[in-house]
């Protein structure tokens, strides 16, 4: 059996990574897909108190538990399944419990860190960058962080000022260096998602490209 097809799908946050991902899912629902999305893989901060981890910079590559999902990643590449753990935006911490993620044809890993992270970036094949204005990509933000995910006006302003503008000019955007496709557009892209699935339908069915 050949191993699997591994997609990385890396992006600004709120820029379109999870619908686009959702997208390829529904397109390839007649294969098997195993999705991981690195926002499950945050450190676990149970043990700090709630005012100081709302204070972390959670946009920086050290906020995360990479080791674990590389660990995971190589996994599903073997063919086994994983048991991704929950994460939960409101406390910032780890939940009890994980879902079990059966191993697929395709692994699809997503987050705002996927290309920047070299030990994750090397598990990849397919290296895709979500774009989406700026603009945007805030106003989505207030709205998913306020409505989803406990954040209050002030926070939400303060947060992207300190931790997410900075970090995603200096780890995300130049990340974008490392893609082979740029998604415009974010979620919206029908056509975009259309190629990117049906050039993963030609891979699955045929053998690597040699390297040059
Ligand atoms: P996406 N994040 C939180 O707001 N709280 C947490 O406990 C953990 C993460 C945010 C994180 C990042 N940053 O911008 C975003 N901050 O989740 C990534 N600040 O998620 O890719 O879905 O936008
Ligand atoms: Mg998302």
């Amino acid at each position: 059996m050949s191993s699997p097809l591994v997609v990385g799908i890396a992006g600004g946050t709120a820029s379109g990574k999870t619908t686009v991902c959702r997208k390829i899912r529904e397109a390839l629902a007649d294969c098997r897909v195993a999705f991981i999305d690195q926002d499950s893989y945050y450190a676990d901060l149970k043990d700090m108190p709630l005012e100081e981890r709302r204070q972390v910079n959670f946009d920086h590559p050290d906020a995360f538990d990479t080791e674990l999902l590389v660990r995971h990643l190589k996994e599903l590449k073997q063919g086994r399944a994983i048991e991704k753990p929950i994460y939960d935006f409101i406390t910032c911490s780890r939940k009890s419990g994980s879902v079990r993620v059966e191993p697929g044809d395709i692994i699809l890993i997503e987050g705002i860190l996927v290309l920047h992270m070299k030990d994750i970036r090397d598990e990849t094949e397919v290296k895709v960058y979500v774009d989406a204005d700026d603009d945007l990509r805030i106003l989505r933000r207030l709205t998913r962080d306020i409505k989803d995910r406990g954040g209050d006006f002030d926070h939400v302003v303060n947060q992207y000022l300190r931790h997410v503008r900075p970090m995603h000019m200096g780890f995300v955007e130049p990340s974008k260096h490392h893609a082979d496709i740029i998604v415009p557009h974010g979620g919206n892209n029908e056509i975009a998602i259309q190629m990117l699935v049906g050039a993963l339908r030609a891979r699955l069915a045929a053998p690597p490209m040699p390297k040059w």
